[in-house]
C-alpha cells in the first residue's frame, strides 16, 4: 500500500503528524502501513465488538479533523497518535514488534457506545474500544495517550503472562492479586509511554488520566496510589488484597515500581510534586525510570504467568534484575527495598 504523510487535528494534543494509506489520487485511509497496518475505525456509537463492523475513516486531502469534539475523526486522530506512540515505545525500548510481537498492527474503534465513560482492551476483537465519556464524571472521549498506553498494555499482557482475575462478580468487576498486577502493569507502561513520547502538550508524569477532566484531577497515580479516592486504591500489600477490586489492588505494584524508579519522599518532576511513602518508613533511593521499566518488562515477558501474585511478582522482578544487572548490583538490592516499601517481603 502507498504510504502517505498527513496531519491530524486532535482533541488533546493539537496538530500531529499521521502516517496514512493513500488509496487513490484524492483518497486516504486512517491506516498506517509503516506500523503493520495499524488502524482506527468508528464504532458509530454502537457497542460493536467486531472490528470489521467499524466504519473506516477516509479523507480527501490527508488533513484529518478540526480538533473539535463535533468532528468524529478528531477522536480517532488522538487514538491513532497514541497507538503510534505506544507501538514506537515498545519497539524502540524492547524491540517488540507490535502488541503481540508478531508484526501485526494494532486496531481501535472510537465512539464506542453511548455515554461510555471507559475504554477497553477487548481480547475477542483484539482491539481497543474507546467511549466518548459519560458526560458526568468523565466529560471527554477517553482517547488520551496514557489511556491508550494502558489498554494496549493489556494487549501485551494478554500475549505474554495472561494475568487473570481471581474472581469476577455479577457486574463484571474483577478482584484479586494477578488481576491487580495486570492493571498495575497497564498503568506502569502507560506512564512509561508518556515519558517516552515527551510531548509538551501532554507533559509526562506518574499520573494516569490527568487530561480527562475529573474532579480528582487524575484517575490513578503511581507514587501514592491511595490519593485515588474514586477507586480507593491502596498503597501497601495486606492479606485483604485478595478481595480488592483490581484498580484498587493495582496500587501495590504501581507503588513498588515508582519507589524503584524514583525512590521515596518528596520530589518534583516536571510540574508535579510527588511524595511517596514506604510501609516501614525506611527511605528508598530510586534507580531511574529506564532501569525500573526494563526490569518490569523482563519480569512480565519472562517470569510472570496467569496466576502471579504480588509475592511472585517480587520474585519475578528480582530474577529480571539479576539477569540484567547481577545479583550484587544496586539495582537488584533496590528491587528488594522497593517491594519491602509496599509490605511485600519474602
Ligand atoms: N478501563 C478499564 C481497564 O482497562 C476497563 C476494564 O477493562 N475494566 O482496566
Ligand atoms: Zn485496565
Amino acid at each position: 500500500p502507498a504510504t502517505a504523510t498527513g496531519t491530524g487535528s486532535s482533541l488533546f494534543v493539537g496538530k500531529v503528524p499521521l502516517t496514512t494509506t493513500r488509496t487513490a489520487r484524492t483518497s486516504y485511509l486512517l491506516k498506517d502501513p509503516t506500523r503493520w497496518g495499524t488502524e482506527t475505525r468508528d464504532a458509530k456509537n454502537l457497542e460493536l465488538g467486531n472490528f470489521a463492523q467499524g466504519k473506516k475513516f477516509t479523507d480527501t486531502d490527508n488533513k484529518w479533523g478540526n480538533g473539535a469534539v463535533s468532528s468524529r475523526v478528531s477522536a480517532a486522530v488522538d487514538a491513532q497518535y497514541g497507538i503510534t506512540k505506544t507501538l514506537d515505545f515498545y519497539k524502540k525500548t524492547f524491540g517488540r514488534k507490535g502488541i503481540a510481537n508478531n508484526g501485526k498492527g494494532a486496531r481501535a474503534m472510537v465512539h464506542f457506545g453511548k455515554k461510555v465513560g471507559n475504554a477497553f482492551w477487548y481480547p475477542d476483537c483484539g482491539c481497543m474500544l474507546y467511549g466518548d465519556g459519560d458526560g458526568r464524571e468523565i466529560k471527554k472521549p477517553l482517547v488520551v495517550l496514557d489511556v491508550t498506553g494502558h489498554e494496549l498494555t493489556h494487549g501485551v499482557v494478554d500475549a505474554t503472562a495472561r494475568l487473570e482475575p481471581t474472581y469476577v462478580d455479577e457486574e463484571g468487576n474483577q478482584y484479586g492479586e494477578p488481576g491487580s498486577l495486570n492493571e498495575s502493569l497497564a498503568d506502569i507502561f502507560a506512564s512509561a509511554v508518556e515519558f517516552s513520547t515527551n510531548n509538551p502538550k501532554n507533559p509526562p508524569n506518574y499520573l494516569i488520566g490527568e487530561k480527562l477532566g475529573l474532579d480528582q484531577k487524575f484517575l490513578r497515580r503511581l507514587d501514592k496510589p491511595s490519593l485515588d479516592v474514586l477507586e480507593e486504591a491502596i498503597d501497601y500489600w495486606s492479606p485483604q488484597v485478595y478481595n480488592a477490586e483490581v484498580h484498587a489492588g493495582s496500587g501495590v505494584s504501581s507503588h513498588a515500581y515508582y519507589l524503584l524508579a524514583e525512590g521515596s519522599g518528596r520530589k518534583k518532576i516536571g510540574s508535579v510534586t510527588y511524595d511517596s511513602p514506604t510501609y516501614t518508613g525506611a527511605a528508598v533511593k530510586g534507580i531511574g525510570r529506564a532501569k525500573a521499566t526494563a526490569i518490569f518488562y523482563r519480569a512480565l515477558t519472562r517470569y510472570m504467568v496467569s496466576s502471579t501474585d504480588f509475592h511472585d511478582a517480587r520474585v519475578a522482578t528480582l530474577k529480571a534484575a539479576r539477569d540484567l544487572y547481577g545479583q550484587d548490583s544496586t539495582e537488584f538490592k533496590t528491587v528488594n527495598k522497593a517491594w519491602a516499601g509496599v509490605n511485600v517481603t519474602s
